[in-house]
């Protein structure tokens, strides 16, 4: 029998994050998470990390897709905060950033982590960045080295 699974170890393998500016308090903390575990579970270095800021999820996709069509990095991470309002805003930023970035990744074949949350309230996301459910951030890191480590295998 052979199964191939990944560990997180990375060390000298390149990541670019992604990561939207709206909604900043909730996602400077999911961004501190995904660095956090790309060096404490991956021994990634500082200088193997690029930071690529946006405006909003919506534009997340699009940068995602210009950093994979320019090759260098092993894994890309998306990271954001889309939190529902008043109005079906909402589910068109929050479904086209979920599509465009899944898009991405098969269409590249390069792991394209997803570091969105996506939530009813300001709570929720609270709960999401870094207190009672977790870090979103770290968790997509963490995706993103497993990946890049199975597929380096298969
Ligand atoms: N962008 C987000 O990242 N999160 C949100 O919650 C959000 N809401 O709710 O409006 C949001 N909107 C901006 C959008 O991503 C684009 O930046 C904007 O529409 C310009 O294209």
């Amino acid at each position: 029998m052979n199964i191939i699974e990944g560990s997180f170890e990375a060390k000298g393998k390149k990541f670019a994050i992604v990561v939207s500016r709206f909604n900043h308090f909730i996602v400077d903390s999911l961004l501190e998470g995904a660095i956090d575990a790309l060096k404490r579970h991956g021994s990634v270095a500082d200088n193997d990390i690029t930071i690529v800021r946006v405006p909003g999820a919506y534009e997340l996709p699009l940068a995602a897709k210009k950093i994979a069509k320019k090759g260098g990095h092993d894994a890309i991470i998306a990271i954001g905060a889309v939190i529902r309002g008043g109005t079906p805003h909402f589910d068109f930023v929050a479904g086209e950033c979920n599509k465009g970035l899944a898009q991405v990744c098969l269409d590249s074949e390069i792991p394209v982590s997803f570091g969105v949350i996506t939530t009813d309230s300001i709570e929720q996301a609270i709960e999401r960045a870094g207190t009672k459910a977790g870090n979103k951030g770290a968790e997509a890191a963490l995706g993103a080295l497993e990946m890049v480590n199975v597929l380096s295998q298969i």
